[in-house]
């Protein structure tokens, strides 16, 4: 009994940290598949994304069916990097990606792609803003430099 509780209380913090790392790495991939699985804000195609990958149309998707989806769109995953990335989804952890927690990644993955659409903007300001070239004119700026 007493070796069972020490077990459980030694196992609880460095399982907690296995499991953070595990989701953070399947967040990574789930990035990643989000590109090969056309993951788009169009909600529509994300309710038949995941009909599609959930093929025993259980209601939800579980690691196998991930994985075989996956496989399918390109992206060679072992059983480890499904398990991490079914951590990262899998909020309540029942082992499944319902629809709730579909959708909830979709999102997440979405507004990570945030910084890109950022970056084209600021890319855009600056065009704008450039001096103009090749006017024939020297400008003051340009003799200071
Ligand atoms: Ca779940």
């Amino acid at each position: 009994m007493a070796f069972k509780m020490l077990l459980i209380k030694g196992a609880k913090p460095v399982g907690a940290a296995v499991l953070g790392f595990a989701a953070y790495k399947g967040y990574e991939e789930w990035q990643r598949a989000g590109e090969l699985l056309k993951v788009s804000e169009n909600k529509d195609q994300m309710k038949k994304l995941f009909d599609k990958i959930d093929t025993d149309k259980s209601g939800s998707i579980n690691s196998t069916e991930l994985q075989k989806a996956l496989n399918e769109a390109g992206m060679d995953v072992n059983v480890l990097t499904v398990q991490a990335m079914m951590y990262s989804a899998d909020k309540d952890s029942d082992g499944t990606i319902s629809k709730e927690e579909w959708h909830a990644l979709i999102e997440k993955i979405l507004d990570d792609r945030t910084p890109n659409t950022m970056d084209k903007a600021a890319e855009k300001y600056a065009e704008a803003h450039q001096k103009p070239k090749g006017d024939g004119i020297v400008h003051s700026k340009v003799i200071k430099k």
